[in-house]
């Protein structure tokens, strides 16, 4: 059964799923955004305002992996710090980036080579520009896009459901969601550090095959850190979602 174009997934309820169903029999479903039949997620992120939340982006490639969805990480609004965009870059140097300007028209040829032939969905805080890139796909869609509320430099979430496109010039599906700002993983601690492709790598070279690369000895993953080979931020936030599961 091939989705409709225009077709509505009602995103605010996340337990209707038999909806989503009828419109795109499931291969693999995502709970946050409740999307499903998806190659890719593209989990766009904002180089300027909104600053983008880094550990919500983590959180979500974690889910995009336990689905089995190739996430690829869009860094829009280049054009608001260049530089700011390149450091979020190498960041995710272990993950399929681009770096786009939905302002400039800027990466738009790169965005439809990561889509050209595939189910997607946009994903990613409000007002990070996923309509906005959207519309540059194809302008005859006219999404609305929303500017940033002047009181708390947040998303306005002009988008309320999720909405199935159809780019014609590279025959592709691609699914805009609304923003979201958290929501609860459902895994255990130590599973977390198998969804990192860096600590995959590097985890090779851990003492204990049960490493959580956190206090134990020998950690290959915390050597890593030390040389720069993997990024301290990313392990930082790594250690505050471990953490908060523990808590639990
Ligand atoms: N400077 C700049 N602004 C952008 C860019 N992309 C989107 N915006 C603006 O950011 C705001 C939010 O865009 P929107 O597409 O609604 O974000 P969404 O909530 O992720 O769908 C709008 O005012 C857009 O005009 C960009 O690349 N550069
Ligand atoms: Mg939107
Ligand atoms: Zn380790």
């Amino acid at each position: 059964m091939k989705p409709m174009v225009g077709d509505l997934v009602d995103f605010a309820d996340l337990s209707g799923y038999s909806s989503i169903e009828e419109i795109l029999p499931r291969k693999n479903a995502m709970k946050r955004p409740a999307v499903a039949n998806l190659d890719r997620m593209l989990l766009v992120l904002s180089a300027g305002k909104p600053m983008p939340d880094l550990l919500l982006a983590d959180k979500l490639l974690i889910q995009a992996k336990q689905s089995g969805i190739h996430p690829v990480i869009v860094i829009n609004k280049t054009d608001m710090d260049f530089q700011y965009a390149q450091e979020l870059e190498k960041q995710y140097a272990y993950y399929d980036t681009i770096l786009t300007s939905a302002k400039d028209h800027e990466g738009i040829d790169l965005l439809e080579e990561k889509i050209r032939g595939k189910c997607v969905c946009l994903a990613g805080q409000s007002a990070v520009g996923k309509s906005s890139l959207i519309n540059r796909l194809d302008e005859s869609f006219g999404l609305e896009t929303g500017g940033l509320s002047k009181k708390t430099d947040r998303g306005k979430h002009t988008t309320r459901q999720a909405e199935l496109f159809y780019v014609e010039n590279c025959d592709a599906y691609v699914v805009d969601t609304p923003g979201f700002s958290m929501f609860e993983m459902n895994l255990n601690k130590d599973e977390i550090a198998g969804y990192y492709p860096e600590f995959c790598t590097f985890g090779k070279q851990c003492r204990f095959i049960s490493c959580l690369h956190d206090r134990e000895p020998d950690c290959g993953v915390k050597q890593a850190v030390e040389t720069g080979e993997i990024n301290r931020e990313r392990y930082e936030r790594y250690l505050r979602i471990i953490h908060s599961l523990e808590e639990k």
